[in-house]
C-alpha cells in the first residue's frame, strides 16, 4: 500500500510553488499525498494527519517565520496520539544566516529531519523511503501498479 504524506505551508505563509514540485515528486515517486495548501494552521496538519492515517508530515516555510509558526507542533502531535515524522523545509530563517544552527533550533523543536532551500525533492523522497524504511524499488512498484 502507498504511504500518506501529508504537506502544507504553515502559518500565514502563501509561497506555493515550493510544496506543488514537491507534492508532484512525490507522488510520481509513489506517495499518496494529502496538499494542505498554503496559509495552513498546525491544527489542520494535525486533522489531516489523524484523518488520513499519515506516515509523515511535510512542513514548508518560506517567509522566516517557520520558528514561530512550530513552537509547540511537536507536542500537540504527542498530544493528538499521532506517531508520525515530521519534516520541515524552506527559507526558515530571516535574512542569512548559519544552516547548521536552524536546523538545530528545528530538530529541538521537534522535527526529525530539516531541509534548506537549495533541497532537491528527490533527496526528501530518499529521506522518507529511508526512515519509513521503503525500499526504493517498492516504491517504483507502486508508481507501475498506479
Ligand atoms: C515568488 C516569491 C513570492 C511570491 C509568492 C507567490 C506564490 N503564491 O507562491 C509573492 C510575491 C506573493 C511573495 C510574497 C512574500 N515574500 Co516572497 N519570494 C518569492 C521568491 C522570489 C521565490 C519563491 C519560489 O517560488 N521559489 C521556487 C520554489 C521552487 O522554491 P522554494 O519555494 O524554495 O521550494 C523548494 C525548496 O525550498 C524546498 N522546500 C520548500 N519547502 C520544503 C519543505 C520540505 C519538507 C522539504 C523537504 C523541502 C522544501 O523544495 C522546494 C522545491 O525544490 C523568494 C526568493 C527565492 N528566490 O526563493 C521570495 C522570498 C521567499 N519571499 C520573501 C518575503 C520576505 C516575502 C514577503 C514577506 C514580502 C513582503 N514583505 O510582503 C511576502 C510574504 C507573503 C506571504 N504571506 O507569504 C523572502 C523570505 C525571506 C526570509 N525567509 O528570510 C524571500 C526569500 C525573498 C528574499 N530574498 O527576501 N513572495
Amino acid at each position: 500500500m502507498a504511504k500518506t504524506v501529508i504537506l502544507g505551508v504553515i502559518g500565514s505563509d502563501a509561497h506555493v510553488v515550493g510544496i506543488t514540485i514537491l507534492e508532484q515528486a512525490l507522488r510520481a515517486a509513489g506517495f499518496d499525498v494529502v496538499n494542505l495548501g498554503v496559509q495552513t494552521s498546525q491544527e489542520d496538519f494535525i486533522t489531516a494527519a489523524d484523518d488520513a492515517d499519515a506516515e509523515a508530515v511535510l512542513i514548508s516555510s518560506l517567509y522566516g517565520h517557520a520558528e514561530q509558526d512550530c513552537q509547540g507542533f511537536r507536542e500537540r502531535l504527542d498530544e493528538a496520539g499521532l506517531d508520525v515524522l515530521t519534516y520541515i523545509g524552506g527559507n526558515l530563517a530571516v535574512g542569512q544566516d548559519d544552516f547548521e544552527e536552524t536546523r538545530r533550533k528545528f530538530r529541538e523543536l521537534g522535527f526529525d529531519r530539516v531541509f534548506d532551500s537549495e533541497t532537491d525533492p528527490e533527496e526528501a523522497i530518499a529521506a522518507l523511503r529511508q526512515d519509513l524504511q521503503l525500499a526504493a524499488t517498492e516504491a517504483e512498484r507502486h508508481r507501475v501498479e498506479g
